[in-house]
């Protein structure tokens, strides 16, 4: 086992490391500077406001847009000619490295917004000339406008691109809006790029395992190195284990890996036909008036299909535009031996090949030349678990048509959460379970819904109780692929319920006594009506009379679409909401705190008045390093007031560390008699220490605002209680 042994998203080979590691203006220090146009909260998004892009899509003619998207995959463009006069593998390798960004671990990456347009992902080695597929798209996507985004766009190229070449495909859902800013995403702290001397990032010898949340093996490749381990052809194991743990981090099993790389590679050619110092800069870096194009070729090069991408040569099998088993053919009738590409690259070329297994040469389909295998490729015959995988696909076509087609469905909806997201005529029926399925619940009556907070606020459960349960239910969300939320009350689930930051013993008492007295309601609405409740009464009894919404008709998931293993990663090793930390890790506490109010969506003020409000009822966990209470900074827990901020700001108190709590924890004693009035975490005081974030504390703090805190408080709660109701747009 290679993974990272804590399992923190955030525990790294690094020391103390930024949030987001390398950023594209260390990368591109001369990129031009657009965010100073964006402050204030000034957007880069050019759509209207109220710009709906369902409804766009909704409204497009999709019949005629995959007609002309069949028609773009035999229109050879003489500035970059069609391999085989066919862009169908291209569009799949673009489309397959929109998708395979996407990580487990925090969700982000993915094809779900568009990022290939934008730096770093433009400028990725291991998107080399994808800059060329995105252009051949260009006069489609400005045919259909608003109605197709970018990121929708990729996705379905790829598919059409598999149909057009007999591939089988299992759906289409579309439903991705563009965003028009680069995505911050960490993708590690290495300085360099992979073709550049980035460390492999898996080193047992030296005890490294891949650093949680990333998924590729070095800095500016998608998954794997596909020369091996480091570039070493030789260590086929290491091969395997690579690819094991990337594709595992990306939510693929070995069948799943074993399909989706023979069924792609069933296509298309790899690139290497020139040495690689021929070849240009990337297209963040490169000259004004290439106009965004990177990696350029002579064209008369071109022309003749000297092209040079990942360095390697060749295609895979003799019918590179046309699915079927070919890949597994050949690799297992022949014996292959490592050779050199032109451009110097590590690869297998088939010993002895019959003349009828050469492939066509991808200009001159009268010319043939050998077939070859990536490094990558042979472990699907040198590892023993891979082998017999691909031998069964090897002799049962319909199993690997299933597989793939069902594996590739995975790969590009797979951070798009819910099925109610995917829109369009292609959408699936049947349900999978790795879209955390949800029967459709029903609206509750607003009497019933009256009648059952009373009853939970005789229970004697205690506000911090409740808020503490709806939070655990609710606060799984996650914004990056939109899996996690209270639909479904997953919570209840012991996987998940039995997470150190749930408080166990206390959550399981709360949803047993609200499972009795819930009558006909869901229990995921009911924990959510149960906190709001809560979230009334500690206002009322600060003297706030205010209604806390709930917008019901969430369902129940079962325990049969319950897949625990994928819930895994959705498990928080930081809460600063409830002022948890699991273990210290390699970024400071508060980066968690941001990170995940980033999950959920939200804004400085949101986090800030969700941060003062939780902690003024009490709501925070009990977990053993810091003790209960700590972070209560307030004489009246239980109350919705602020309090909290009052305290934090005021100059009555000195905070020190507590010596051995290695900078986590802090006593806040008073300044005028020595007494310690306090105890704080990182996530507490860095609303007092940081300057932006005391501005806004600040404003919670002031006299006459104590009802605005309560408000913003309760809507910033039922922004994260709604967070994942889908079915409600
Ligand atoms: Fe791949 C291509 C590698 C997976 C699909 N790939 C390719 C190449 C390489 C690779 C190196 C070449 C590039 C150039 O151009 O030069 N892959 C690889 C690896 C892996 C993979 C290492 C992991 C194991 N693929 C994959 C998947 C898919 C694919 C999963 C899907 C599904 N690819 C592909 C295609 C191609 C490639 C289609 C072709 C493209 C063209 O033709 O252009």
């Amino acid at each position: 086992k290679t993974g990272d042994i804590s399992g923190c998203p955030f525990h790294g080979n690094a020391g103390t490391r930024d949030l987001f590691g390398r950023r594209n203006r260390d990368w591109w220090p001369d990129q031009l500077d657009l965010e100073i146009l964006t402050e204030g909260g000034r957007a880069a998004d050019p759509m209207d406001e109220d710009f709906d892009y369902c409804e766009a899509f909704n409204a497009i003619d999709y019949k005629a847009l995959k007609q002309d998207l069949t028609d773009l995959m035999t229109d050879s463009q003489d500035w970059w000619p069609a391999d085989y006069g066919h862009y169908g593998p291209f569009f799949i390798r673009m489309a397959w490295h929109a998708a395979g960004t996407y990580r487990t671990g925090d969700g982000r990456g993915g094809g779900g917004s568009g990022q290939q347009r934008f730096a770093p992902l433009n400028s990725w080695p291991d998107n080399g000339n994808l800059d060329k597929a995105r252009r051949l798209l260009w006069p489609i996507k400005q045919k259909y406008g608003k109605h197709i985004s970018w990121a929708d766009l990729f996705i379905l190229t790829g598919n059409v691109a598999i149909e057009s070449m007999g591939g089988p495909v299992f759906g289409f859902g579309g439903g991705r809006k563009d965003v028009f800013d680069p995505e911050t995403v960490y993708w590690g702290t290495e300085e360099k790029w992979v073709d550049t001397g980035a460390e492999t990032r898996i080193q047992p010898d030296e005890g490294m395992a891949l650093e949680n949340p990333l998924a590729a093996i070095q800095m500016g490749l998608i998954y794997v190195n596909p020369e091996g381990p480091g570039g070493n052809p030789h260590d086929a194991e290491g091969m395997a284990r690579d690819m094991r743990e990337t594709f595992a981090r990306m939510a693929m099993n070995d069948e799943e890996t074993v399909a989706l790389t023979a069924g792609g590679h069933a296509f298309g050619k790899a690139h290497g036909a020139k040495p690689a110092d021929t070849f240009g800069s990337a297209p963040e870096g490169e000259a004004l008036h290439r106009m965004g194009f990177g990696w350029l070729t002579d064209p008369e090069e071109i022309g003749k299909g000297h092209i040079t991408t990942s360095g390697i040569e060749g295609a895979w099998t003799p019918n590179p535009t046309q699915w079927g088993n070919d890949y597994f053919r050949l690799l297992f009738k022949y014996d292959y031996e490592l050779v050199q590409s032109p451009a110097g690259a590590n690869q297998w070329q088939p010993i002895n090949p019959d003349p009828e297994d050469m492939a066509p040469d991808a200009r001159d389909p009268s010319k043939k030349v050998p077939t070859m295998m990536t490094t990558a490729d042979m472990a699907l015959k040198r590892d023993p678990e891979y082998r017999k995988i691909s031998e069964r696909f090897r002799d049962d076509q319909a199993a690997l048509d299933d597989a793939f087609a069902r594996a590739w469905f995975k790969l590009c909806h797979r951070d798009m959460g819910p099925k109610v997201r995917y829109l369009g005529p292609e959408v699936p029926e049947e349900d999978l379970i790795w879209q955390d399925p949800v029967p459709a619940g029903t609206q509750v009556s607003d009497s019933d819904v009256s009648a059952f907070k009373s009853k939970v606020l005789d229970s004697g459960l205690t506000v911090s109780e409740l808020v503490k349960a709806a939070w655990a239910s609710a606060s799984t969300y996650r914004n990056s692929d939109h899996r996690g939320g209270a639909n479904g009350a997953h919570i209840r689930f012991d996987e998940i319920k039995n997470w150190k930051v749930n408080d166990p013993e206390e959550l399981d008492k709360v949803l047993t006594k609200l499972d009795e007295i819930r009558g006909g309601i869901s229990m995921a609405d009911a924990i959510v009506i149960a906190g709001s409740a809560a979230v009334e009464k500690a206002a009322k009894d600060a003297g706030f009379d205010i209604t806390v919404p709930v917008t019901t008709g969430r369902g129940d998931a079962s325990r049969e679409d319950f897949d625990a293993e994928s819930w895994e990663p959705l498990e928080p090793f930081a809460d600063g909401f409830r002022n948890y930390l699991k273990t210290k890790a390699s970024v400071k506490t508060e980066d968690m705190l941001v990170d995940r109010a980033h999950l959920l969506g939200l804004s400085i003020p949101e986090m800030t008045a969700l941060v003062g409000g939780m902690r003024a009822m009490g709501a925070v966990t009990k977990h053993t390093t810091h003790g209960n209470r700590i972070g209560v900074l307030t004489e009246t827990p239980g109350k919705l007031d602020n309090s909290w901020f009052v305290n934090l700001l005021g100059m009555g108190v000195i905070w020190e560390v507590v010596d051995e709590s290695g900078d986590e924890e802090f006593v806040g004693t008073c300044r005028k008699t020595g007494k310690e009035l306090w105890r704080a975490t990182r996530t507490d005081l860095v609303f007092g220490s940081n300057s932006r974030l005391r501005a806004v504390a600040e404003v919670y703090a002031e006299n006459g605002n104590e009802e605005k805190f309560v408000r913003d408080f309760v809507k910033a709660w039922t922004k994260v209680m709604d967070a994942d109701r889908f079915d409600l747009t």
